[in-house]
Formats: C-alpha cells, structure tokens, sequence
C-alpha cells in the first residue's frame, strides 16, 4: 500500500509540472484529493491492515497529502498572480496623454442677430410674441388690410395648404393674434420674430424661408416722431453710436403713412462706396403708423389709440452687419462659414 501511495505521489506531481490553468488545477484536485478521488480511494482499504501498519501507512497517507496540496497551493497562487498582471496591464490608463479636444457648436449668425435685436428691444421696454407658422387667410391678409386683389395674396406667390391656410408671409399675423388677446388694454409693446414664406427662386439675395421682426406700439397718443426715435434708438445699438437715419415715404396697406428706414453706411459711413452704391444710405426696414382699419379689426378704437409698427428682414440685417455677400451661406450650414461667427 505504501508503493501505491508513492508512485500516487509521483504521478500527481507528474501532472501538476504540465498544468496550465487554474481550471485544470482544481480538475487535478478532485481527481487527486477530492472526496472521491485517487488517494481516498486507496485509504480505505486501511480497514484490512494490521494495528501496527496502520499508522504507519496513515503517517505516509498525509505526508503524500500534504506534499500533493502544497504544489496546488503554489500553482494556484501562481495563477492568481498572473491574473492579476493580466488584468492591470489591460486596464492600464495612460494619465500624462494629452486630452482630446472638445469640438463645441455656436449660435447661428442669424439667431445671434435675432438675440441682438431682441436684447435692444427688452432694453425699450418690449416683450416678444411668437405664433404660428401656419396660418389662415384671416390673420396674414385680411386683418392687415391686405385687399383681396393683392399680389401676395396670389397662389404664385405664397405657400397654400388650402384655400384659407397658407403658410405666413410675414410675422405681423403676431401682432394681430396679441392685439386680440390683449383686448383693447394698451400699451401694446411687442417684437415678433419668426420664419416667414414667400413663393420666390432662390438666389443671392432671395430665399423662399427667411426670418422677420416686427414690431408694434400702440397706446394713446403714439406718433410718428416715437416710431423716428425708436428706430434711431435701435439703429445706433446695432450699428454704433453714429448712426444716423432718413425715412423715405412708402406704401404698405397696413400703415399709413408708411415708411422705408435707411441707414447710414455702415462701410463708409455716409461718404458713399461701392457697397451704397455711392449713396451712403442702406435700406434697413418699412414701417408706418398703424391703419386705422387694422387698429379697429385689432379691437382698438382708432379715434382713442394710434400706434406705429415697422417689420425688418434678419438677413439683409446680417447681411449688411457683417458684410456677407449671399444669403444661401445662411443655409447651407457650412462650418467655414459658420466657425466665422462661432468665437464671439
Ligand atoms: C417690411 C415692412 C412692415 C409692418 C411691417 C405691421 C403689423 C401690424 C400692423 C401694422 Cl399688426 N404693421 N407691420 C408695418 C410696416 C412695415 O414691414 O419691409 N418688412 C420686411
């Protein structure tokens, strides 16, 4: 029994010098130590020896046992070791790498105009109103005296969905919406920025989408000397201290009399050059006094209130702000473009 027990000895090293994992380890284990393994097995034929073989045979049973568990132990410990290196070495973090940049978006050069005029107005005393982009006949034309026969009336020229839904033309549909839910209570003080549609071919200084700001005062005794003031108090925030400003008489079936703003050349400063066309003046907005008929269909009583309102395009304020030469950069989101406007 003694024999078994050693050459039990000499084959279990054996197979542990050739193992190569911790699973194959704890297979050997078994095989060897386990409760049914190789040396349980020759133990218990213990019960047929002699009481002084015995002890002898069980003193070599433990003396095999112990030396077939301490090279597990050191195998094991073997393994857990290499694990352990495996695994820093996979999660090693390289802290002195320099860090990737972060690419970060800017406001878009027409919604930093928008802001800007927005702010000038806050400024005044104003509140801004959005509203729908898709409106009825009643609030883009009719309540803004636009006669029937008008030409922006015309399917050619504006984006029906039906006879009486179009999509709006211009953001003063704001205006009339707010005057109507501020039921005759004046002041009406309001700025009304949005996207307006026109059936129009694209081109350099044409878009079938662009962006509109409108305003509207309307109070007792509002005059036309209110509306100069406040847009020589506008301009001179936009465009510097120095500006100066012209009205020009114009029509628009919404006001009367009506209005188009120039101002001053924001290149040369008046002198005349080739952005003016050597005038020194750059149109900038339309405006007027409030009709009458508009007032009322607004549910305010023209011979009590007079109000004034005046409507610019974003874009040609962009435009002529900071000197782009076509509109369809606006749009077409290029980022040598846009990446010029994402720093300030
Ligand atoms: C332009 C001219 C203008 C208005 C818009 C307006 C609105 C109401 C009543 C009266 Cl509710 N007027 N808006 C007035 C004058 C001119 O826009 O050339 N826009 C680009």
């Amino acid at each position: 029994m003694k024999e078994r027990l050693e050459s039990l000895k000499a084959e279990a090293l054996e197979q542990l010098k050739n193992v190569a994992d911790a699973v194959q380890l704890n297979d050997l284990r078994v095989k060897y130590l386990g409760k049914k393994g190789a040396l349980t097995e020759i133990l218990r034929g213990m019960g047929s020896l002699s009481a002084e073989e015995r002890p002898v045979i069980g003193q070599v049973g433990n003396v095999v046992r112990a030396a077939i568990e301490e090279v597990i132990e050191r195998k094991q410990q073997h393994f857990q070791e290499k694990e352990t290196e495996l695994k820093l070495a996979s999660e090693k973090v390289d802290v002195t790498l320099p860090g990737r940049p972060l690419r970060q978006g800017g406001v878009h050069p027409l919604n930093k105009v928008i802001q800007e005029i927005e702010d000038i107005f806050i400024g005044l005393g104003y509140r801004i109103a959005e509203g729908p982009e898709v409106e009825t006949d009643y609030y883009n034309f009719e309540a803004l005296n636009l006669p029937k026969n008008h030409p922006a009336r015309d399917m050619q020229d504006s984006f029906y969905i039906t006879e009486d839904i179009l999509m709006r033309t211009q953001t003063s549909p704001v205006q009339v919406r707010t005057m109507e839910a501020m039921k005759g209570e004046v002041p009406v003080k309001v700025i009304c920025p949005g996207k307006v549609y026109r059936r129009d071919d694209d081109d350099a200084t044409h878009s079938f989408q662009f962006n509109q700001i409108e305003g509207l005062v309307i109070g007792k005794g509002i005059r036309m000397s209110d509306l100069k003031g406040t847009l020589l108090q506008f301009t001179r925030e936009m465009f510097g201290s120095n500006t100066q400003i012209r009205l020009r008489p114009s029509f628009f079936p919404f006001t009367e009399p009506s209005a188009e703003v120039d101002v001053t050349c924001v290149k040369c400063g008046g002198s005349g050059c080739r952005m003016c066309k050597q005038t020194g003046w750059l149109e900038i907005l339309g405006c007027g006094m409030v009709h009458p008929r508009v007032l009322e269909m607004g549910g305010y009583d023209p011979e009590e209130y007079t109000g004034f309102a005046f409507g610019m395009g974003v874009e040609r304020i962009a435009i002529l702000k900071y000197g782009i030469d076509d509109i369809r950069h606006f749009y077409s989101n290029d980022l040598r473009f846009l990446q010029q406007f994402a720093r300030y």
